[in-house]
């Protein structure tokens, strides 16, 4: 505001003393010391590791800021439309390694640590992830910001600081442990907002009254105040100048005179239990990826959340001055999933109870500002809430989601007369018992697009669960934006050697920026040397993995063996129990065979990594045989090299920048038309590994770019899933017999007490395998095989890899924002001075 702003004639004092970004190794020691010594009140007597941390993340910090800073001014100036990126969760990881490689000084900094008497990697590995998500649906908003930022578009992205991000998983006896991730301990990456506060109401009630001119009027009253408070997190872009925010909010108990009444009346006990109680709003993200369990806490967090980032960007635009319809030309609000589609009700009531605009005026915008991804087509993901519980936390908000589904009735109504089957169908309110309100209808019908993050998953939703919004709206509506993956963080980061080789043949580093280069890299697929190289970094990257696992477990691993990965939240639909069955199949084949026929086999290392949902029995059955079947495996001196089992403890963002480089084979292997896209596939391939999977998700899409020949595809057709199911249940059920000498062995005590697999075995072979793990088994084994002999085929494996590699260019998250910003955002980049501009 102008208020706040320097006077004109004090500004030439302000800007000469603007601090000036380092650029050598000296600047940035003298900016990493001056820290150590003073913010972080340490000295040259107790400066360890992580005390270096602290002041080389501060140094980037501050050079950050500056960049924030400005572009925060040249966005505000521009006045150009901005998108804001509404998720509940963010995985973002580490943030120095990305700050540094983005600002482009990792090199200066390694040079100044050196100095100091560090090494980076030691300095890097002391950074706490930031783990504000649960899986692939947090990372991709992570990998979102750093594109739109790289691609300069002006975005926000809006989230809630969660004071404990997702659980540490421990494994104790072969049982996930959940630890809690207090992560806040020392965080220099975010700046708390002090001034920026937004009082959050609940509960209460409607008073409803006409006013002068007849109109009736609504307002929301009583009930209690939550306070938010901003803490932003700076962005940077790769190669640019631009820095944008990620503003988290935290809960705290509303200051003001309610507590300072009770206070006063001796109430101090019970004032400091409001607090916290508002403080549990952020306290802790919900662990279930795929799930929504309905919870009072949660709806209570997604309302909270919303209101805080609508409040906020109502009043940036009420700054401009603009009138209400130019709304949709200044803000395109994307929706991450249902999780904040209460900001669909919360708009309309800013608009109506609160500017005084009329229903129809304020709807027109809200559609029009509105865009909603669908992650997910799975039945138990689809949230709803039960209409009492909305009722009692947000009365109006009720009222407004009630009468939005009037008007749409109406409507349906008018195109298809007497079709009650059809309005009871597509009604937001679900007429069971309780009611209850389908967040994925309100979302769609309160958007202008409505996407899905795959090919086959865009087409899924429009003859699934929004068959009839089609007839409705037209397909138009919907469209398709295949997800991607940054190529900073997952190549040039997870992997600077590859980057480094690709860019020595490329001519430099802008494949970084325009992925589609990497095409040219097929130029080289029969340069001896290049091959070589290629190997040896692949090789490099194994030993690097081997060496964390036997740090970290104990165990020893051939780095020459197949690298077989499978890493991913644990979900009966991602099918873990197939990749173990397979492994148990492939140690049955190694006991039976004479040590002669045991020279066939490809020595393999099984890799699994994953946390499972703590309420996820049937997920946690998984992690517990694999940890069964290892003990065993690795055990059996029959077995050696052939076959190791490896569960990895507490997979993570920072863990996959290991793992991902390392793999020869992934496993993407979800029962066909259940995984929506999938992220990590692209980033195995990215870092030249080959891939085991089902027609599934963006499986479908990277075999058209990468080539039938490169990818080891197997199993049931979509299409084919409901039929199967179906004779299941009403068929004879014959379970695949190599399956059924895995589950002999099971039962026959060989992985121990077979009564903790009972459930496990019993969804297979009595509940109808749902999954179809045994319908799928064959083909899997079979196309396994496969890939043993192909492994065993040095050159052919090095030919396929490579190419895989150059033909991942479509995978970047910059190709998929532009498509956003083109077909749903409407947004363009702010324009960058150049460089002879620029001082
Ligand atoms: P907000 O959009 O008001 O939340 O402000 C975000 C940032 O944009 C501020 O910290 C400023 O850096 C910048 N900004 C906001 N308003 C102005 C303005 O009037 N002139 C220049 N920069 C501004
Ligand atoms: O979103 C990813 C996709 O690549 C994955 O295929 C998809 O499974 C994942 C409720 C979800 N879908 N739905 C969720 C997460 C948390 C929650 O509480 C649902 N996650 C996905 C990115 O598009």
């Amino acid at each position: 505001s102008v208020e706040a702003s320097i006077p004109e004639p004090q500004r030439e004092a302000w800007r000469k003393f603007m601090p000036k970004p380092f650029t050598t190794a000296e600047e940035f020691e003298k900016e990493a010391v001056r820290h150590i010594e003073t913010t972080l009140a340490r000295s040259l007597y107790n400066c360890d590791e992580s005390a270096v941390y602290g002041g080389t993340a501060l140094a980037f910090r501050d050079r950050l800021i500056l960049d924030w800073n400005k572009t925060q001014q040249t966005q505000t100036f521009k006045d150009q439309k901005r998108v804001y990126y509404l998720s509940l969760e963010f995985l973002m990881g580490r943030a120095l390694d990305n700050a540094m490689l983005n600002v482009g000084q990792k090199d200066v900094a390694t040079k100044g640590l050196s100095e100091l008497g560090f090494r980076m990697e030691d300095i890097i590995s002391q950074e706490h992830d930031a783990a504000l998500g649960n899986g692939g649906l947090g990372r991709l908003a992570a990998c979102f910001l750093d594109s739109l930022a790289s691609l300069n578009y002006p975005a926000w992205g809006y989230g809630l600081r969660y004071r404990y991000g997702i659980f540490k998983q421990e494994i104790v006896d072969g049982f996930q442990v959940e630890v809690p991730d207090y992560w806040l301990d020392f965080n220099p990456w975010e700046f708390q907002r002090h001034d920026i506060t937004v009082d959050i109401q609940f509960y209460g009630h409607v008073n409803r009254w006409q006013d002068d001119e007849g109109k009736l009027q609504y307002s929301w009253e009583g009930g209690e105040i939550v306070q938010a408070v901003a803490f932003d997190v700076p962005i940077p872009g790769y190669q640019t100048q631009t820095c944008n925010n990620l503003r988290l909010w935290g809960s705290k108990a509303a200051s003001g005179e309610f507590d300072f009444q009770k206070f006063n009346s001796g109430e101090y006990e019970s004032s400091v239990a409001d607090q916290q109680r508002a403080e549990t709003i952020s306290a802790v993200l919900y662990p279930n990826d795929n799930l929504e369990r309905g919870k009072e806490l949660r709806l209570k967090q997604q309302y909270f959340w919303c209101a805080a980032s609508l409040y906020d960007i109502v009043r940036r635009f009420k700054k401009t001055k603009r009138a209400w319809k130019d709304f949709p030309n200044a803000v395109a609000i994307q929706l991450n999933d249902t999780h904040p589609t209460l900001a669909i009700p919360e708009l309309q009531r800013i608009l109506v109870d609160i500017e005084g605009l009329e229903w129809d005026e304020a709807w027109s915008i809200v559609q029009k500002t509105f865009g909603y991804t669908n992650h997910t087509v799975l039945p138990e993901a689809l949230e709803k809430w039960s209409v009492p519980l909305m009722q009692h936390l947000l009365p109006r908000h009720l009222q407004i989601i009630y009468d939005i589904n009037l008007f749409f009735l109406q409507k349906v109504e008018r195109m298809f007369p007497n079709d009650r089957e059809l309005l009871g169908r597509v009604s937001i309110i679900e007429e069971s018992n309780p009611k209850m309100v389908r967040m994925a209808f309100l979302a769609l019908i309160g958007s202008h697009k409505v996407n899905g993050v795959a090919e086959l998953h865009s087409d899924l939703i429009k003859t699934t669960i929004f068959k009839d919004f089609v007839k409705i709206y037209g397909p138009d509506k919907f469209t398709n934006v295949t997800n991607g993956i940054t190529p900073r963080r997952w190549l040039h980061q997870a992997n600077p050697r590859l980057s480094a080789l690709i860019a020595s043949k490329l001519g430099g580093h802008d494949f970084l920026k325009d992925l589609t280069l990497l095409h040219k890299l097929e130029n080289f697929v029969d340069d001896k040397e290049f091959r070589k190289e290629f190997r040896e970094i692949k090789y490099s990257n194994k030993v690097r993995l081997a060496k964390y696992i036997k740090d970290t477990m104990g165990i020893t691993v051939n780095p020459s063996s197949l690298f077989d990965v499978q890493v991913k939240r644990i979900h009966e639909y991602k099918r873990q129990q197939l990749n173990i069955f397979g492994v148990i199949h492939r140690y049955l084949e190694i006991k039976k065979s004479s040590p002669e026929e045991r020279k066939k086999f490809t020595p393999r290392v099984s890799i699994f990594g994953g946390k499972a949902a703590p309420g996820y029995w049937m997920a946690k059955a998984v992690i517990h045989l694999i940890n069964r079947v290892a003990n065993v495996v690795n055990n059996d001196a029959d077995v050696g090299d052939l076959l190791k089992v490896i569960f990895l403890e507490d997979y993570n963002v920072s863990k996959a920048e290991i793992i991902c480089p390392a793999s020869d084979i992934s496993e993407h292997i979800s029962t066909a038309g259940t995984e929506a896209s999938g992220t990590s596939n692209m980033k195995f391939c990215l870092n030249g590994g080959l891939i085991i999977g089902t027609c599934d998700g963006a499986n479908i899409e990277i075999t058209r770019e990468i080539g039938e020949d490169n990818i080891f595809l197997f199993g049931n057709l979509a299409e084919n899933v409901d039929d199967l199911r179906h004779a299941h249940l009403y068929g004879q059920y014959q379970l695949d017999p190599q399956l059924a000498a895995v589950f002999d062995a099971i039962h026959s005590g060989t992985f121990g007490n077979p009564d903790s697999f009972e459930a496990l075995l019993n969804g297979i072979v009595e509940h109808g395998d749902y999954y179809l793990v045994s319908d799928d088994f064959a083909s899997y084994i079979q196309t396994q095989d496969l890939i043993d002999k192909s492994f065993r085929d040095t050159e052919e494996w090095t030919t396929k890899t490579i190419l895989t590699v150059a033909r991942m260019g479509f995978f970047s998250s910059d190709r998929c924002i532009d498509e956003y910003a083109e077909s749903i955002w409407n947004i363009e980049p702010i324009a960058q001075e150049k460089e002879d501009e620029k001082k």
